[in-house]
């Protein structure tokens, strides 16, 4: 039987298990990502596993989230995080280059190869046929000092793309058309694999949009195949030698199929407050718009910010509306500004920012109350803006151009009819991505050769081993598709304190119950209740190590989001899975026992586990972890567990981890 393109990538990568969907796989990792939000801990923690130097072919550790430095926190944080990638032989992109996933795909991202990276977008680099996933902090760390990546062997889905995109339908549209049909649910332990004819129409820009916002489906990763388009994207970038040819077998098996005729696509848009909440563009024509905003990883790319330059150029946008555009990264900026747009831009009223991921988590350009922002990003759960009640919605930069343009939004479609010069802008590629690498430090160039740490910089928090009784209140019972925004918020005022959790963990699910934390404090711990999909979002640990530092040691949920479940291992808390009569019958502050022997049943591989409450009535709970899973809840965490093989030299490193 022939193989898909994943499983291909995967098989050369293959150091533990086989390749069964559902069976825990280890992975050897190439490249490794990580950011200003969660690269801190993540070099916290290399250091605390007593690591010299990165492993992998190449780590690079990127400023993107907080660049504006409101701060002192984050100018130190950026300091710390240079200073770890000098002493520990990682690339360096300053503050202001751009995002990670955009500056990656510039100047790293390599056909065939795997990615690890601490931010759940990590997947972009599928639009170049590398096989990227994303994961939390503790594993990037791992990875970095040559450890496997362990993952659950995801099920392998086609998509067929078939036909041509029309004008004014993007490739932002492909991937809100498959949220509108899979949910944000309908990816979890999947790949999306992209085959069929209307592969090659795409570029590689347009494929990377996709790939990215597969993360909105919940998927492991995305994929492309590679082709003229991958090869011609790399020459572009002065990369060429890195092309492989690469494509599934043709008798390739797959999970599921997916047909999707590109041709049928309309323009679409994300209606607030959750990704898959789309409809066509025109259901919802006519709603006025306060503010605009075209940039972030999924659309911020020179690709897509010139389409939206093309269509305000010689105009005015509407002066009801304020118009941001947010670059992914320098070299972004940088060619639209040697190419005369960035002023074209400017004189129609566009606000031009710094490359910076910014906005997108809330920090700067917070919308005003009662009002509609259209983004061309990734996501929009609710308060994620900035301000609770927010109205946020996602589409395509000709969508959001178009918006800009009338006041409110409007099909491109009907606007370029009313307004007899609008064309589509359609897709181009600059000749040449001729700019500037000033803001790239090689390994070679490092400036340091030891931390420098600021004084809000605190220690990795650490647990005990598991023990033989989980009981407590369960403190907070949530709904369906709890957010990590939802669990420890991104936006300015917290996410200083990203590398000092003591303080990070005051903020624990603030956005669910004001009085979480003070109550978790109070009761010394407890039990978390949540519907479906609990931990969908972001890849940040601390949703995960904030709940520990607080004395959280179970979750027990409907289902659980892969990275964020990860996590709850990483940091020894256990997750059980209910059934819905379960939920729909624990409440809010009632008693809740796991009976049993909780160390030596995980340890003994039990799966289900007797949950009593109040002492009343009984339910069944299940466990669903590996072997390796099982071990890291014992002892406390991935951390502690990592270490301790460290000293006592049993295989040692992570890399038997
Ligand atoms: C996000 O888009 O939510 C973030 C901010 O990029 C996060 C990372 C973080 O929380 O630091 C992500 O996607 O993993
Ligand atoms: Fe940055 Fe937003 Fe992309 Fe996260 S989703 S990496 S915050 S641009």
């Amino acid at each position: 039987m022939g193989q898909t393109l994943t499983e291909k990538i995967l098989d050369d990568h293959l150091v533990e298990g086989e390749l069964e969907p559902g069976e825990e796989i280890g992975i050897e990792i190439d490249q490794v990502l990580t950011q200003d939000t969660t690269g801190t801990m993540v070099w916290l923690q290399f250091e605390a596993l007593e690591m010299d130097e990165v492993q992998t072919d190449l780590a690079a550790q990127y400023c993107d989230h907080q660049t504006y430095q409101f701060d002192f926190k984050n100018t130190d944080d950026h300091r710390f995080l240079r200073s770890a990638a000098g002493t520990y032989g990682a690339y360096f992109s300053r503050p202001g280059n751009g995002i990670c996933h955009n500056v990656h795909k510039e100047n790293f991202a390599a056909p065939g190869k795997t990615m690890l990276g601490s931010d759940s977008h990590t997947p972009t680099p599928g639009g170049l046929g590398e096989l990227a996933i994303g994961a939390g902090g503790l594993d990037v760390a791992v990875a970095m000092g040559g450890g496997a990546y362990f993952v659950e062997m995801p099920e392998v889905v086609n998509v067929r793309l078939e036909g041509e995109l029309p004008d004014w339908a993007s490739a932002k549209d492909v991937i809100l058309e498959l949220l509108r049909r899979l949910s944000v649910k309908g990816g979890v332990g999947k790949v999306f694999e992209y085959t069929g004819p209307g592969v090659e129409s795409l570029t590689v820009p347009e494929r990377t949009t996709i790939t990215n916002m597969g993360t909105e489906l919940g998927a492991t990763s995305s994929i492309f195949p590679t082709d003229e388009q991958t090869k011609d994207y790399l020459e572009r970038q002065g990369r060429g030698d890195k092309y492989v040819e690469l494509a599934p077998d043709e008798d390739a098996e797959y999970a599921d199929e997916i047909v999707v005729d590109l041709s049928d696509l309309e323009p679409l848009i994300a209606q607030p407050s959750m990704p898959d909440n789309v409809v066509p563009v025109r259901e919802v024509a006519g709603t006025d718009v306060e503010q605009v905003i075209v940039g972030s990883c999924t659309n911020g790319g020179y690709e897509d910010i010139l389409p939206a330059a093309k269509m305000v150029e010689g105009r005015e946008v509407a002066k009801s509306t304020d118009m941001i555009v947010a670059p992914g990264s320098k070299q972004a900026s940088e060619l639209l500004a040697r190419g005369g747009w960035t002023a074209e831009m400017m004189a129609a009223g566009v606000n031009v920012s710094e490359a910076t991921c910014g906005p997108c988590i809330g920090i700067g350009h917070v919308p005003a109350s009662n009002s509609v922002s259209v983004r061309t990003f990734n996501r929009n759960f609710e308060g994620r803006s900035g301000i609770e009640d927010d109205n946020v919605y996602l589409c395509s930069p000709e969508v959001a151009a178009a918006a800009a343009i009338a006041g409110e939004i409007v099909d491109p479609r009907d606007l370029a009819d009313e307004l007899d010069d609008l064309e589509a802008p359609g897709v181009e590629l600059p000749d040449k991505y001729d700019a500037g690498k000033a803001d790239i430090i090689e390994p070679e160039e490092a400036i340091d050769d030891e931390l420098i740490k600021g004084p809000n910089i605190g220690d990795v928090p650490l647990k005990d081993p598991l023990g033989s009784d989980i009981a407590g209140e369960a403190l907070l019972k949530m709904e369906d598709n709890i957010t990590t925004d939802h669990i420890i918020p991104a936006t300015s005022d917290i996410l200083k304190f990203r590398s000092n959790i003591e303080r990070l963990s005051d903020f624990t699910l603030s956005r669910v119950d004001e009085t979480f934390a003070d109550r978790a404090r109070e009761a010394d711990g407890g039990l978390l209740v949540a519907g479906e999909n609990y931990g969908q979002g972001s890849s940040r640990e601390h949703a995960a190590m904030c709940p520990m530092y607080l004395g959280i040691e179970s979750v027990l949920a409907r289902s659980f989001a892969r990275i964020h479940k990860a996590n709850l291992f990483n940091f020894g808390i256990l997750p059980l899975t209910i059934d819905e009569d379960t939920y729909e019958k624990i409440e809010q502050g009632d008693d809740i026992e796991v009976v049993d022997d909780i160390a030596e049943a995980v340890a003994n591989g039990k799966e289900e586990f007797t949950v009593r409450v109040n002492d009343d009535w009984e339910a069944t709970a299940e466990l669903e972890a590996s072997e390796r899973e099982r071990e890291i809840l014992a002892a406390g965490g991935k951390l502690t567990l990592t270490k301790q093989r460290h000293q006592s030299g049993s295989g040692a490193a992570p890399a038997d981890d």
